[in-house]
């Protein structure tokens, strides 16, 4: 087993935990705990103790290294790897029953950011639909024992997009903007799914063609992505010039890359 196998198996073991967790604080009722970046932009009670059980894991597991959650925030490490978590991704979704959120853990080696970082591993894990998403640097991406692959072709009809919207109201227009210049002669539909990690996720499965979003954090891209490049896919992200706090993401089969990423405005 490579480091990166050895992390990927830890982080398929602690998802499955920590989703099972929040799928029990589900059914026993949602409690918000706070705001934050905006009045949508909702924290529950289940966030934070989904973290604090991740947390403590990987601490127990690997206590040298680094780690940068979205609920707790970073904690630096000697080892040069760090895990990125979002303890619930698609927490909207959560606090509203949608079954359609997912635990999402990364380690990366390097910064943690996500142009410097080199992801080694991934488990997405969505614990009501039971679907474990996870990969090893050079090993592959997988839906449980099934190995993972984009689609290698976009039908007559046109792709299959998936896109999301930031919490901030003030950046709607630009992402209704995004929309109207990447749907016209590329898309065959669009879904908003509310969960960056499951988009990235259903990429990499070729059930989704493609997927962009702007002002994702680390913590929602960070697994995702390397499943999406595991099966063959391509991910991309930049700030666009003139919105310096909404870096743009795109990640679809080869067979579109250019296209939405020309349209979406990352090249
Ligand atoms: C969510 C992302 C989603 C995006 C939401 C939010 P959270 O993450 O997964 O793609 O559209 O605005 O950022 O807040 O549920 O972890």
């Amino acid at each position: 087993m490579t480091l990166a196998q050895d992390l990927e198996a830890l982080a398929m073991d602690i998802a499955r935990e920590a989703g099972d967790l929040a799928r029990v604080r589900r059914e026993a009722g949602v409690s918000i705990a706070a705001t934050k970046s905006a009045l949508a932009d909702i924290v529950t009670e289940a966030d934070r103790e989904v973290e604090t059980l991740i947390r403590a894991r990987l601490a127990a597991e690997r206590p040298d290294d680094a780690f940068l959650g979205e609920e707790t925030g970073a904690e630096g490490g000697e080892s040069g790897i760090t895990w990125v978590v979002d303890p619930i991704d698609g927490t909207v979704n959560y606090a509203y029953g949608i079954p359609a959120y997912a635990v999402s853990i990364a380690a990366v080696r390097g910064e943690p950011t996500p142009e410097d970082w080199e992801a080694l591993a991934g488990a997405v894990y969505t614990p009501v639909i039971g679907e474990l998403f996870h990969a090893a640097r050079d090993h592959g991406a997988w839906l449980g024992a099934d190995r993972l692959r984009v689609n290698s072709e976009v039908g007559p009809a046109g792709a299959l997009l998936a896109t999301g919207f930031g919490y901030d109201p003030a950046t709607r227009p630009g992402d209704i903007e995004l929309i109207s210049a990447v749907m016209p002669g590329l898309a065959r539909d669009l879904r908003r799914g509310g969960a960056a990690s499951l988009d990235l996720a259903y990429v990499a499965a070729g059930r989704l063609d493609g997927y962009f979003e702007r002002g994702l954090a680390p913590w929602d891209l960070a697994a995702g992505s390397l499943l999406v490049t595991e099966a063959g896919g391509r991910f991309g992200r930049a700030v666009p010039d003139g919105s310096p706090r909404a870096p743009l993401v795109v990640a679809s089969t080869p067979a579109i890359y250019d296209r939405l990423a020309a349209a979406a405005g990352l090249s």
